[in-house]
């Protein structure tokens, strides 16, 4: 089988080999899907700013990399304004943070018309499409047809929100008819797959209608099959790492560091990009209630918080940083002491040895998104904690939520009940967190990234018509 698969981003590390050979990315969507790819030499098909080298075509690692020059000023509109602005925040249910432009609008149309034509030459009749995230919703559409017989598949990585909030996006009913192009459309939780369903009917009545398992589209009916696939970790990789003596080192240092033994102090942890749908404001503020609320914690819990820099052009991101900042600073200005601050704030992004020490290190982590598709860092804490030790606190509104049942879930806009939750991880006996953390470890060691590609492309590749949707995990 011959995968082409489409994505924004490419896959690339920007490095090269010994011998001068381009270098594919290391670890998550890259690493799981290239042997799929390889296995029937694929092609990955991506997108290149003009100004960034434009139209290409680069081999790397048994995979052919195709990339689509794209004038730049397109691009801003399709990428920044469009995607990253206009349908990021909304499918978040983020409306006020949404911004909607007819220009953005007509780039992101252009856009993915040039995935659907490069995609087109790339792929023969026999060959599996497989389309990802919200940046290319117009593409299975385009495709289907201009070939009515190719199988597609879409995966969406983000949330897919409830109707009335989708139909404000202005062009709603064409980035549905453009998923509906698809064989097969993929959601992280069984919760957006059925968003999904009601908006198609809902927006597009009388041309769709619900079926079991998806939704018939058109007379005579073509199925479109809808179902919930959540994204696993490399959970291997990431257990394996955390057990290396290395790793051992780092973790004793860093608590060292923190004074953690020494002063019996809790390392408490957030891992994010910096996104306004991670929730790390309220999650400082959360922290602040709880040293409000539980003073005896005072010198003794430390919140470490690292947050990757993303999208800084955007305004509300800086907006956004500069409240962040403030809170820590007055947070730790409030509390600290001359041997103790309440929050480490590191603004960068870590090696992932680095991360995974941090993971170790923390006696709890704190993962508490206002909306997320589905957070790969709850996954990643659990992963690399093989003493099965470790609290998840964990947001109710992520889709991660929907498999990790040993966490404590919270509702992230209530700022007492996240504080009260620390509060009750601290006090949590040593053999039901145990319990806890091996539950949701081999959850995630059985559900892992092969598991979802996998399962992804059997199901695409099945085309069964009237089975159920393999909505596996959903409580
Ligand atoms: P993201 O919004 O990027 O992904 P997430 O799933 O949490 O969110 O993945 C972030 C990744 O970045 C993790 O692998 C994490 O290890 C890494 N990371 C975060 N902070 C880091 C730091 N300081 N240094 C180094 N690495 C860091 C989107 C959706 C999610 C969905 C994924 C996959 O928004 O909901 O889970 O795609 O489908």
């Amino acid at each position: 089988m011959r995968v082409v698969l489409l994505a924004n981003r490419q896959p690339l590390s920007g490095r090269t080999d010994a011998a001068g050979r381009p270098q594919l990315t290391v670890g998550g969507l890259v690493s799981a899907l290239v042997p799929v790819m390889s296995a029937g030499s694929g092609v990955w098909i991506a997108s290149r700013p003009e100004s960034s080298g434009g139209d290409g075509r680069i081999e790397a690692g048994g995979l052919a990399v195709r990339l689509v020059g794209v004038p730049d000023a397109e691009h801003a509109g399709y990428y920044q304004a469009l995607a990253n602005r206009a349908i990021w925040p909304l499918f978040h249910s983020l409306i006020p943070f949404a911004h909607f432009d007819l220009a953005a609008w007509k780039d992101y149309v252009r856009v993915n018309e040039r995935f659907a034509e490069a995609a087109l030459d790339e792929t023969a009749d026999d060959d599996v499409v497989w389309v990802h995230d919200y940046h290319l919703m117009l593409v299975p559409r385009l495709l289907r047809q201009a070939r009515p017989s190719l199988r597609i598949g879409f995966f969406l990585h983000i949330p897919f929100p409830p109707f009335e909030v989708a139909r404000v996006f202005p062009w709603a009913r064409e980035l549905i008819a453009g998923l509906l192009g698809a064989d097969l459309v993929g959601f992280h939780t069984r919760g957006y797959a059925e968003d999904f369903d009601e908006t198609a009917v809902r927006l597009l009545h009388g041309d769709v209608r619900r079926s079991e398992g998806g939704i018939n589209v058109g007379r005579p009916a073509r199925r479109v099959r809808v179902g919930a696939f959540p994204i696993g970790i490399d959970a291997r990789a990431f257990a394996r790492e955390a057990a290396e003596r290395q790793t051992e080192i780092a973790v004793q240092r860093l608590r060292v560091a923190l004074r953690a033994e020494e002063e019996h102090r809790i390392v408490a942890l957030g891992v994010d990009r910096l996104d306004y749908t991670k929730g790390i404001l309220e999650r400082l503020l959360a922290v602040e209630q709880f040293l409000t609320a539980y003073p005896r914690w005072r010198g003794r819990f430390v919140f470490v918080q690292v947050a990757v820099p993303s999208r800084t052009r955007v305004e509300e991101y800086r907006r956004m940083k500069r409240q962040i900042d403030g809170a820590a600073g007055r947070i730790n200005g409030t509390f600290g002491e001359a041997g103790w601050m309440p929050i480490r704030y590191l603004y960068r992004s870590l090696p992932r040895r680095e991360l995974i020490t941090y993971y170790r290190a923390a006696d709890l982590a704190l993962v508490t998104p206002l909306r997320d598709g589905m957070n790969l860092v709850a996954k990643e804490y659990c992963a690399t904690r093989i003493d099965d030790d470790g609290v998840l606190i964990l947001s109710e509104l992520a889709g991660a939520a929907s498999e990790l049942h040993g966490a404590l879930r919270v509702n992230p806009y209530d700022i007492e009940g996240v504080a009260q939750a620390i509060a009750q991880a601290l006090a949590m006996p040593n053999e039901e967190r145990h319990r806890r953390m091996a539950a949701m470890r081999e959850h995630i060691a059985r559900h892992d990234t092969d598991w979802w590609a996998s399962t992804f492309l059997t199901e695409l590749m099945s085309g069964g018509l009237h089975r159920e949707p393999p909505a596996l995990l959903d409580a």
